[in-house]
């Protein structure tokens, strides 16, 4: 008996309006990580597949590059609208094939629909710039246009807000899109494109490729019909897609992860630090990119941040997501298991102290599903691998520290550079922090996690290669500028020359 909730069990590939199967007709079972079930199988598909893609995309884009932006918006209202309407739906769906808890699977559709609103609202604005010229009769302006076909690739642990914070401004600003989406999580992607055929978006304008990153990922990086690639994953797959778009001189925006923590000073506000540092580190199991995943603590306060931290962790409910009371959900799949289990282990051999978890969920409740008790290593050091690689799961290491200018360099050391946060009182640190915390993301008496739709989302160094999905930042991706001289003189005027 397949679950009801999920209306199709056979996935297509949404290519200029139709649901097609992949060329090579593969498949594989996208299951829920709380308990195993199938739930349905995603296509795998090929280069083919992407091409077919292509051809549309680059057909319907032309179109709809001349649809007023105003027009192009009201899709995107549409879309937003027709979210809200479905939010539970989408959110149980959301549940069921990412595990994260039901609370923040609407969290996370919520996040979507605020992109939809927020990017509906850009068809009215897509400012560009007027200047002056030098030169008298003649008018100089620079407009945001379309860069024409753009690829985005999106993650398992924000499958629908992710993609929307990509392919809205991507579809606002005139853009056509290819979208693949990760296998973990495909019934996102099929259920927005859905969303996205309902609202009336022209055949063509957005198309979904499902399959691997080995196969469709590089597909698209290589096809020179594409003219951007929007990625969010892991570091090493980032890299090599960099690389290859540095090589075709394809504009790239990258979103690598994080090794994001949470700095305590002595002046802090302990109860709130604390429920700070349990819902960054333990929500989502910790597989946020902004999860916070160190705890760099002044030395004077050690024990007490110990000891609360424990006592917190304990009351942590961990199950299957769709119960209201459970607070922590699976991890994504096996492979995601073995990985953190890889980290407990290096952790221990590097002489940090596990004070708390560091194992595999077996028994009754938690069968056939990837759930890992949430894991506190204590007497940690700056240079040790559980500190500066990302694990992806429930696992904090406490890192102690002499001073607010120590706890500073701390936090910079490592090579990501997504979101800090400091707890503290004094007014002094809250601006130094902000100017020194070496993140794309900097909260002040807050967690690490939460960012809002309307402001850029990215990261320095290693997270990432400057550029910033969300917000205004994500229209630079894009769109190209173009400036453009409008010469009323009737003459011919030159530049630089014609002057006085
Ligand atoms: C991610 O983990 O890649 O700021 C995205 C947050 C969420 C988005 C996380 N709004 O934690």
């Amino acid at each position: 008996m397949r679950n009801t909730l999920v209306k199709e069990h056979k996935l297509l590939n949404y290519i200029n309006g139709q649901w097609d199967e992949a060329s090579g007709g593969r498949y594989m079972p996208v299951n829920n990580p709380a308990n195993g079930e199938t739930l349905a199988d995603v296509p795998l598909s090929g280069e083919e597949d992407v091409e077919k893609a292509v051809q549309a995309a680059s057909e319907a884009q032309k179109e709809w590059a001349l649809v007023p932006a105003p027009q192009r918006a009201e899709i995107l209202y549409r879309v937003g609208n027709i979210m809200k309407e479905r939010k539970e739906d989408l959110s149980r769906i959301l549940t069921m094939e990412n595990g994260k808890v039901l609370e923040e699977a609407r969290g996370e559709v919520q996040e979507g629909i605020d992109m939809a609103f927020y990017m509906a609202g850009e068809g009215r604005r897509l400012f560009g710039q007027t200047t002056p010229s030098e030169l008298r009769d003649k008018f100089a302006m620079s407009v945001r246009a379309p860069v024409g076909v753009v690829g985005i690739i999106t993650p398992w642990n924000f499958p629908i807000a992710i993609a929307t914070w990509k392919s809205f401004p991507a579809i606002v600003a005139g853009n056509a899109v290819i979208w693949k989406p990760a296998t973990e999580t495909p019934m996102m992607a099929y259920e927005l494109a859905k969303i996205f055929e309902e609202a009336g978006l022209p055949k063509g304008v957005l198309n979904v490729v499902f399959g691997s990153g080995s196969e469709v990922g590089t597909a698209m990086v290589e096809h020179d019909g594409i003219r951007v690639i929007s990625f969010t994953g892991s570091n090493e797959v980032g890299r090599t897609i960099a690389s290859k778009c540095g090589e075709k001189l394809k504009k790239v925006s990258l979103e690598m992860g994080g090794k994001n923590a949470v700095i305590v000073m002595d002046d802090a506000d302990l109860d709130l630090a604390i429920q700070g540092i349990v819902w960054s580190a333990f929500g989502t199991s910790g597989q946020r990119c902004t999860a916070c995943s160190r705890v760099i603590v002044h030395e004077n306060i050690k024990e007490r941040v110990e000891e609360r931290l424990l006592a917190e962790m304990e009351k942590l409910t961990i199950g299957n997501g769709l119960d209201e009371s459970i607070k922590v959900g699976p991890i994504i799949n096996e492979a995601g298991l073995r990985k953190i289990e890889k980290y407990i282990q290096i952790g221990k051999e590097e002489g940090a102290k596990l004070h708390a978890g560091g194992y595999v969920l077996e028994g009754e409740n938690f069968e056939n599903g990837n759930y890992f008790a949430p894991t506190l290593f204590t007497d940690a050091k700056p240079d040790m691998r559980i500190v500066q690689e990302e694990i992806f799961g429930p696992v904090v290491s406490l890192i102690p520290v002499k001073s607010f200018e120590e706890a500073i360099e701390v936090n910079n050391s490592v090579t990501y550079g997504l979101s800090s946060s400091i707890f503290t009182s004094d007014v002094n640190r809250v601006f130094k922090a902000q100017r020194d915390l070496d993140t794309g993301i900097v909260y002040i008496n807050a967690g690490t996690i939460g960012a809002e739709i309307h402001l850029p989302f990215g990261g320095t160094k290693g997270t990432g290669n400057g550029h910033r999905d969300s917000g205004q930042a994500a229209l630079d991706v894009f769109t190209e500028w173009k400036s453009v001289y409008v010469d009323f003189s009737g003459k011919l005027q030159r530049a630089q020359i014609d002057v006085d």
